[in-house]
């Protein structure tokens, strides 16, 4: 057979993780850019690298037609999506192999299966994996009123096409149900393009748990242990661990079950991710699976051994897997370091990377993407590194991931690296006792700057940022700080009206970021309730649903679909 010839469909940190390993496999790595991109690692260290379009994703790295054809150029025998992007779109998985082309990843049929969300409940059920009480179909209005009664407030309702958290909706009391209703069908069709929506009990002071499961093409399934990603802050991970510290072997030898049946049940294939939630009384129900290769992937590697993205390719090539003697030793902890502010609301702070270093030393790894005068661009997600620690238990663990935090060297983009320290030591995180709302609610108490996350920035940051320089002075070491009109500034801060505030009262919901519209769900004249999405706008986190910061009725829409905005842009007047 020739040599395989592997084109990564994506960008970032985990582009560059794929093309490692295809690297150390002897084989071809194609790197695809768009125009923001040019200058990225990914493309420098890919062996060819094909330009598929604009910075904006759905004309580049969304879009099928572009990378198919950049295959076709580059003579790709194999695609790998990544995650994010066409990852999970069965389309795509389906228009590769159409090509010609292997696609690295699970079956088109599983994907769209798994992309079901209620149809994937179906089959949990099916196979005795247990499920959150709700609805095994989709529901009407009429239908979910009853629904509701019958499995108990409070309940969620979820997009049946969606996933990851993305227009769900939190009911308590029953008056509250159509309202939450019409705003989940609003959101499920402005997002997925699906409207379908079905019914949950929520389930309250959870851990969140993943089993990874990998399956080959001749009906061999394994379970590589399970990760911890209770650490979120509106849906976005910040920790990830495993072992799981609430999770002890017998109830992971069920999960582990539960995962392997549902894979099989689904007739899957390559690397997947059964997504749970475990209970404060210790039971676990199944949520989704996600039909990927996750940002985690990086924590089951550590404890097992196995580079997950090569096993990934020799699937895809049809050989046989042999994992049943894999044993997980020790711990380890992943954290994703975004360029946000936290203590700006987590506002992204795109712009040129001027200083860096990486930590490093004893089981310490880093997966990144940028380099010292790397530009992080404001068109996608504001992940640009992720820090990756093992040692021989939790609490080692932790304590190595803050030594190499501490080592980690940023200038020139905010990070969210104080943060994380700050997480690292408290109570909560250190007991386990935390839960997937903690963060948010630590948050909202916050005394951060007590667990050493820095204080909150001046209110004018168009004040320069200071340069710090070590001076020697007769032998003797002195800091000093120079502030220089000329060096690169902090982000400009969107003006207050900021959409993402929420205590902030005002008649004009703004832009909080640089980006383009996508779509606008309001229309002048509407009612709208606090929290309602208005519009949706592309920026780093790809798609970001602005919400209304209060109830009121739009009297004005500057703004349309393409439209590029700048922070501070009105979008929606309010009366
Ligand atoms: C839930 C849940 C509690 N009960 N479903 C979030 C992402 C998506 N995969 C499913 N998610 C959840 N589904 C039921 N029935 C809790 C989550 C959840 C979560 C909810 C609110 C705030 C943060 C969360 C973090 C992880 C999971």
């Amino acid at each position: 057979m020739a040599k395989p010839r592997v084109l990564i469909a994506n960008r970032g940190e985990i582009a560059v993780r794929i093309i490692r390993t295809v690297r150390e496999l002897g084989y071809t790595s194609i790197a695809v850019y768009s125009d923001a991109d040019r200058d990225a690692l990914h493309v420098e260290m890919a062996d060819q690298a094909h330009r598929i379009g604009p910075a904006l994703a759905a004309d580049s790295y969304l879009s099928i037609g572009a990378i198919l054809e950049a295959a076709s150029r580059a003579k790709a025998t194999m695609i790998h999506p990544g995650y994010g992007f066409l990852s999970e779109r069965a389309h795509f998985a389906r228009a590769v192999a159409d090509s010609g082309f292997t696609f690295i990843g699970p079956p088109a049929d599983a994907i769209e299966m798994m992309g079901d969300k209620s149809a994937a409940r179906r089959a949990a059920d099916r196979v005795g994996v247990p499920i959150v009480p709700g609805t095994p179909e989709p529901v009407t209005i009429e239908q979910a009123r009853a629904e509701a009664e019958r499995i108990g407030f409070p309940v969620l309702v979820k997009a049946a096409f969606g996933g990851g958290g993305k227009g769900m909706q939190t009911v308590r009391k029953p008056e509250e149900l159509e309202g939450a209703l019409a705003r989940a069908t609003r959101e499920a069709q402005a997002y997925f393009g699906r409207p379908e929506v079905f019914l949950e009990r929520y389930v309250d002071r959870a851990h969140h748990v993943e089993a990874q499961v990998f399956a080959d093409t001749r009906g061999n399934v394994f379970f590589l242990g399970e990760r911890d990603c209770t650490v979120q802050r509106r849906h976005q991970k910040l920790i990830e661990e495993t072992p799981s510290p609430v999770v002890d072997a017998e109830l992971r030898a069920r999960i582990g079950e539960a995962a392997m049946a549902l894979a099989k049940e689904a007739g899957y294939v390559n690397a997947g991710t059964v997504e749970c939630i475990l209970d404060e009384d210790g039971s676990f129900y199944f949520l989704e699976m996600n039909t990927r290769l996750q940002v985690e992937h990086t924590v089951t590697e550590m404890v097992t051994g196995l580079d997950l993205v090569a096993l990934q390719i020799r699937v895809a090539l049809g050989e046989k897997l042999e994992l049943e003697d894999v044993s997980p030793t020790g711990h380890a902890i992943e954290c994703r370091i975004n360029a946000e502010d936290p203590a700006r609301n987590f506002l992204p702070g795109p712009g040129r990377i001027s200083a860096y270093r990486e930590p490093s030393g004893p089981f310490v790894r880093v997966d990144s993407a940028v380099r010292a005068g790397k530009e992080i661009p404001a068109d996608y997600d504001s992940m640009f590194a992720k820090v990756i620690v093992s040692a021989e238990n939790r609490s080692r663990a932790i304590a190595r991931m803050d030594r190499a935090l501490s080592e980690f060297q940023v200038e020139g983009v905010p990070t969210t690296i104080p943060l994380h320290r700050w997480v690292l030591g408290t109570r909560a995180f250190g007991k386990s006792t935390h839960s997937t709302t903690w963060l948010e609610k630590a948050l909202r108490d916050a005394e951060l700057p007590e667990g050493g996350t820095p204080a909150p920035p001046p209110a004018d940051t168009r004040q320069p940022v200071p340069a710090e320089l070590l001076l020697e002075v007769d032998g003797r070491r002195v800091p000093v700080r120079i502030f220089d009109q000329r060096r690169d500034t902090a982000p400009k801060v969107p003006s207050r009206h900021s959409a993402h505030g929420g205590d902030h009262v005002h008649s004009v919901i703004v832009a909080p970021m640089q980006g383009t519209i996508l779509r606008v769900l309001v229309e002048p004249g509407q009612e709208i309730q606090a929290g309602d999405v208005v519009c949706i706008l592309e920026a780093m986190k790809m798609e970001n649903a602005i919400p209304a910061p209060r109830e009121g009725v739009v009297t004005e829409i500057p703004v349309e679909a393409g439209q590029n905005v700048q922070p501070g842009d009105t979008l929606v007047e309010l009366d």
